[in-house]
This record gives structure tokens, C-alpha cells and sequence, in this order.
């Protein structure tokens, strides 16, 4: 029988849950991390302050890296797996839940549309520049009055001759107002299609919202369509149901089951450097047993949800991975990640509340996170349909 070790857990990954990884995994993971450190850490609570983000430079930065639509195959995609796509995922809402979003929005949401429902030419015309971060994506399923349930979508398309004529709003769009491309999901007398919709088309405007106060480092819009007029060929030939939109939700929901934990691990981790340097009492206040309690309570939340992220990954991997289990990740996974920053945040006291660490941003997003992509309640009956075999969604 093989003996206990008694090397002392290291406080950064306690069950070391790197050792489930490959190497390839791992480097793809540091590079990821690097760049948060480099690229995004050092400015990031000023964009987020200030309600920018400088989305150009990053889709390039993003590009270069490789990152978008990272695990698509073809099309100048990287062809990764879902595994490494998820660790990119946590890496990047380490730095923020709005970066972590601009890149699933673009891999997961605007080009896997159109790289599993569109034509030969759709996906040679449109993914390798989205994948180069050339052309920026967005995806419109939300309207003003169908949030958590879409199919009550009053976006509609009509045939006319050889185009389709679009009309309709869209609301909280991630990357509108930037995008060069939407993804619009709308009403037809075939069911509910998917345009590929350029946004200088006439008719198209997508005016953004301001006035947030949670996922500030992210561009979020309306999407206004009037008489907007495509041809044929700008539609997604190969889904005309809502399965078309929600199977792109699942792609991104996976990345959020991934992305909440790197945005808790982050809070944990500035919480603990904190509790070790503060002194109070005459202590450093990490010595106290409520303080202990609370690093004790994050750290065990955030390696479980990286195990959970993995599992799911792993499963992802081998096709075996259903949208229920997605929905438990990404349930599961954002609600304790809120609540580890909602922990981390009050072992920091006032320092908690200022911009100058990074926890109460990552508190502010992850409200964002809770809802977007399906509520924690969506989930909760997802979850809930699949325990009984009764839908209590209506
Ligand atoms: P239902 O009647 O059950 O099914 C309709 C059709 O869809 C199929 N289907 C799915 N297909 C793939 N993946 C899934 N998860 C699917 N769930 C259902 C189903 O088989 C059927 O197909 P077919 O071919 O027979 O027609 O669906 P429903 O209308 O009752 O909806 C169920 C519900 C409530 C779970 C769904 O509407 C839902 O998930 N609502 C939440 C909406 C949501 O999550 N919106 C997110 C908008 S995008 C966003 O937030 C981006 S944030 C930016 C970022 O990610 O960073
Ligand atoms: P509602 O659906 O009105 O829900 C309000 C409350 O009622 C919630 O608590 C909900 O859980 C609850 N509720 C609703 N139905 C039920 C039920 N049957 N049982 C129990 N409780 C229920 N959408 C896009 O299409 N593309 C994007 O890029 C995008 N980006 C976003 C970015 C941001 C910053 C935000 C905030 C949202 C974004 N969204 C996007 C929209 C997001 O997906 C919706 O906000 C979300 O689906 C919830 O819809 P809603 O806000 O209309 O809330």
C-alpha cells in the first residue's frame, strides 16, 4: 500500500489539482496567465473604473494568442480542447469576469454558430478573420421582454424575393456597440434562424448601455433592427429551432463554469496575502479562528469548483457531457464564487470596497455572472427537470 505523503499542501492549489492536467494544459495555462499579468492586471480596474475596455487591441492581442474560437477546429481556429479552453477561461476572469467575456462571446457565441449551423462559404467568409481578432462578433438572442425565456422572441425575419428583411430589439448585448458582426437569432415562419448580420448594414445600430455597475470592463448594447435587409446566404443554414441558440449557450456556460472559479481563486488569494499582513490586536489577523475559518471556507470552495471545472472539462472532451451537467457547473461554480468574494471581501474591511484590490470588482461582476447565460433559478430547474422529470418553467 502506498504511504501518506507528509508534504505540506501548498495554500495555492491545496489538492493539487495540477497534477491532473497534461503538460501541454499547463503551458497553455501559464501563457494565459502571463498575459492576465502582463496585459490585463495592471489596468484593468482603471478600464473598469472608467467603463472601457479597449476591445481593437485586445481581439489582436487575443488573436495572436491564439485564443479565439481556441477550441473550433479549422477555419485558422486552434483546434485546442475543451479542457485547455475552460483553463484559458479561469485564467482570463482571474482578471476579470468582462475579459473572460469578451472571449467566450467571441468563440462561443458568435463564431461556434457559424462554425456548427453555416455553410462552407459562411465559415471560409467569416471565421479566420474572427479568428485573428480582425473581426469582432457579438450574439443577439436577450430582448427587452424575453430574457430567461428566448423562445418568447419578438425579433422576427420575413422573406422577401431572394433576402430576408429583419425587425426587432435586442438587449444586453456583450461587445455590440464594437462587433462587426451579429449573430442574430430571430422569429420566422420556418422557426427561429440565425442571421449573420454585418453591422454597417442599413437599419442596423446598437447604441450602448451605460450606467453599470457590474461588468464595467466589458462593452454591453441594444441591438436595433429596422428593416434590416440580408440576403439568403447570410442565414445559418443548418438550425432553424431554438436548439440552435441554446447549444451555443452551451459552449459558453462550460467556459463560465471554468471562468467563476479563476475569478474566486483570485479573491481567495488576495484575502489570504491580506489576512497574513494585517495587523490587528497586535496580530496579523489571519491568526484569528473567524479569519481562519473564512480562508478555510474559500479555499475548499475554490479547489472543489476547479475539480468540478475539470471533471466537466474531461467529459467535454470525450463527448460525454450533457447540457444538465453543464448547467450544474456553471450553477453550482458562480454561486460560490460569489460568495467567496462576498468573504474575501470583508477580511479586507474598507480596503475591501476600493478599486485598488481586485475583489470587490470581481464581487460586482460575478452579480453579472449569476444571471447571464442562464440565472442561477434557469438552472436551478434545469437541474430540478432533470432530477423529477417535470418542468417547472411555466
Ligand atoms: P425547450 O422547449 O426545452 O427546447 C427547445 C429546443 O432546444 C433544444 N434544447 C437544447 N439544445 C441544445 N442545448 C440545450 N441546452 C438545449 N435545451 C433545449 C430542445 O431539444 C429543443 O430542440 P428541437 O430541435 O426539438 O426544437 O426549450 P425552452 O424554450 O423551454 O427553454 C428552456 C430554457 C428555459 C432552459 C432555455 O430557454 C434557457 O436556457 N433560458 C435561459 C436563457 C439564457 O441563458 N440566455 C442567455 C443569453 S446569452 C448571454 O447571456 C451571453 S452573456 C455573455 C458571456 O457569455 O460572456
Ligand atoms: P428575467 O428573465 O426577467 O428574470 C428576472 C428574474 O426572474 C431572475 O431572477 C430569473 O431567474 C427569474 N425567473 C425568470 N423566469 C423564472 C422561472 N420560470 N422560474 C423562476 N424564476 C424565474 N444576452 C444575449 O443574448 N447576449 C449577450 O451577449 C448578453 N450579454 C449580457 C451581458 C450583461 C452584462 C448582462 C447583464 C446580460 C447579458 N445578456 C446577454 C442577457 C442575459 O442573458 C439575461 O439578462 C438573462 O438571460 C436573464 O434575463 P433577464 O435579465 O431578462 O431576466
Amino acid at each position: 500500500m502506498a504511504d501518506i505523503s507528509f508534504v505540506p499542501p501548498d495554500p495555492h492549489d491545496f489538492l493539487d489539482t495540477d497534477s491532473l492536467l497534461t503538460e501541454e494544459e499547463i503551458l497553455l495555462r501559464d501563457t494565459v496567465r502571463e498575459f492576465v499579468k502582463k496585459e490585463i492586471e495592471p489596468n484593468v480596474a482603471d478600464w473598469w473604473e472608467e467603463g472601457h475596455l479597449p476591445s481593437r487591441d485586445l481581439a489582436k492581442k487575443f488573436g495572436e494568442l491564439g485564443m479565439l474560437g481556441m477550441h473550433l477546429e479549422g477555419y485558422g481556429c486552434a483546434g485546442t480542447s475543451a479542457t485547455a479552453y475552460g483553463l484559458a477561461c479561469l485564467e482570463l476572469e482571474a482578471g476579470d469576469s468582462g475579459i473572460r467575456s469578451f472571449v467566450s462571446v467571441q468563440g462561443s457565441l458568435a463564431m461556434f454558430p457559424i462554425w456548427k449551423f453555416g455553410s462552407e462559404e459562411q465559415k471560409q467568409e467569416w471565421l479566420p478573420r474572427m479568428a485573428t481578432g480582425e473581426i469582432i462578433g457579438c450574439f443577439g438572442l436577450t430582448e427587452p421582454d424575453s430574457g430567461s425565456d428566448p423562445a418568447s422572441m419578438r425579433t422576427n425575419a420575413r422573406r422577401d424575393g431572394g433576402d430576408w428583411v429583419i425587425n426587432g430589439t435586442k438587449m444586453w448585448i456583450t461587445n455590440g456597440s464594437v462587433a462587426d458582426v451579429a449573430i442574430v437569432w430571430a422569429r420566422t415562419d420556418e422557426g427561429i434562424r440565425g442571421f449573420i448580420v454585418p453591422t454597417d448594414t442599413p437599419g442596423f445600430s446598437a447604441p450602448e448601455i451605460k450606467k453599470k455597475a457590474s461588468l464595467r470592463a466589458s462593452v454591453t448594447s441594444e441591438l436595433i433592427l429596422d428593416n434590416v435587409r440580408v440576403p439568403d446566404e447570410f442565414v445559418l443554414p443548418g438550425v432553424a429551432s431554438m436548439r440552435g441558440p441554446l447549444s451555443c449557450l452551451n459552449e459558453a456556460r462550460f467556459g463560465i463554469a471554468f471562468g467563476a472559479m479563476g475569478a474566486a481563486r483570485s479573491c481567495y488569494e488576495t484575502a489570504l496575502a491580506y489576512a497574513k499582513e494585517r495587523v490587528q490586536f497586535g496580530r496579523p489577523i489571519g491568526s484569528f479562528q473567524l479569519t481562519q475559518q473564512k480562508l478555510v471556507d474559500m479555499m475548499v470552495a475554490v479547489q472543489k469548483g476547479t475539480l468540478l471545472a475539470i471533471h466537466l472539462g474531461r467529459r467535454k472532451d470525450e463527448g460525454k457531457i450533457t447540457p444538465q451537467q453543464i448547467s450544474f457547473g456553471k450553477f453550482d461554480n458562480v454561486r460560490n464564487a460569489l460568495q467567496v468574494a462576498r468573504t474575501a471581501r470583508s477580511i479586507l474591511g474598507a480596503n475591501g470596497i476600493t478599486l485598488e484590490y481586485p475583489i470587490f470588482r470581481h464581487m460586482a461582476n460575478l452579480e453579472t455572472v449569476y444571471t447571464y447565460e442562464g440565472t442561477n433559478e434557469i438552472h436551478t430547474l434545469v437541474i430540478g427537470q432533470s432530477l423529477t422529470g417535470l418542468d417547472a418553467f411555466a
